[in-house]
């Protein structure tokens, strides 16, 4: 059980990953800082309570896995895994900054404590049912976590694997489905229906849990509970605000591949306490 000071305190190591992100985007100019900020209490909670790693040793045969399926979310990952202890802090000096950066505008392997490489939607999630399998089948006793953006649920592949994930009894698999109502140019209605969502991941075989993805309490009893139905998948529907925590950013379109301008970024130095670039 989560204790009142527990989130206050996860709270607050939230709140540096985001002020990273936002300072990560600025400097480089680019980034897809909305679809960033919107998981960090997500990515937060599982990486503080629920994963077992050594960032000491990535490669630990043993350890949880984790793919950002939607990888344009990459800022908040990065951030995450070097508060982590994955690499330096001083690595973030170096996103976007030229070609080999370890730190690109998607996720790569070469980066310690990232599984996959990612960013083409609808198969970061078919990676991480691989692995589950691999998991069973090598009987390791390790768990794949696969987060997806909900535009991503319109790709086709990703009905392939949840039937596959079904198919094979990966109760070691847990997606979750950042439901923030937002694609690149629209809201999800608007460019394609995909409700009833929770409906439709329990028809294909797996047990579903809807929560607020910004909910501590709900996404430490959510991912507690994991497998929610015995030698079913899990998926997780969380709920949450594109943009969070950047006030004129929240639930905007505009923001998803977009950052702070000088003025702006001295609007959230005021508000949140950045510091220098
Ligand atoms: C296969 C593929 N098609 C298109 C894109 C371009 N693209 C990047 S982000 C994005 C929107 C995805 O929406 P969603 O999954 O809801 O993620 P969010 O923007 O909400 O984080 C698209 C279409 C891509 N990366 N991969
Ligand atoms: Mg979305």
């Amino acid at each position: 059980m989560l204790t009142a000071e527990e989130v206050t305190r996860l709270q607050a190591e939230a709140a540096e990953v985001r002020k990273e992100a936002i300072k990560m985007a600025t400097r480089a100019g680019t980034g897809h800082l909305g679809p960033a900020l919107g998981i960090v209490d997500i990515l937060w909670v599982l990486y503080s309570r629920f994963m077992k790693y050594d960032p000491k040793n990535p490669e630990w045969p043993e350890r949880d896995r984790f793919i950002l399926s939607k990888g344009h979310s990459c800022l908040a990952l990065y951030a995450t895994l070097a508060k982590k202890g994955f690499f330096e802090e001083s690595l973030f000096q170096t996103y976007c900054n030229k070609f080999h950066t370890l730190l690109g505008g998607h996720p790569e392997r070469d980066l310690p404590g990232v599984e996959a490489n990612t960013g083409s939607l609808g198969h970061g999630f078919n990676i991480g049912i691989g692995m589950a399998l691999a998991g069973k089948a090598d009987h390791l006793d390790y768990k794949v976590y696969t987060l997806l953006g909900d535009g991503e649920t319109q790709e086709g592949t990703i009905w392939e694997g949840a039937m596959a994930a079904a198919h094979f009894k990966l109760d070691n698999l847990v997606a979750i489905v950042d439901r923030n109502n937002l694609q690149v140019s629209n809201f999800v209605d608007q460019v394609m229906k995909i409700e009833p969502l929770p409906e439709k991941w329990a028809s294909f075989g797996w047990g579903v849990k809807v929560v607020d993805g910004h909910d501590y309490y709900q996404l430490e009893e959510a991912f507690r509970s994991v497998p929610f139905v015995e030698g079913k998948p899990s998926v997780i529907i969380a709920k949450t605000l594109k943009g969070k925590g950047i006030p004129f950013a929240e639930n905007k379109v505009e923001w998803h591949h977009k950052v702070p301008s000088a003025q702006e970024y001295q609007e959230l130095d005021e508000l949140l306490g950045l510091g220098d670039l």
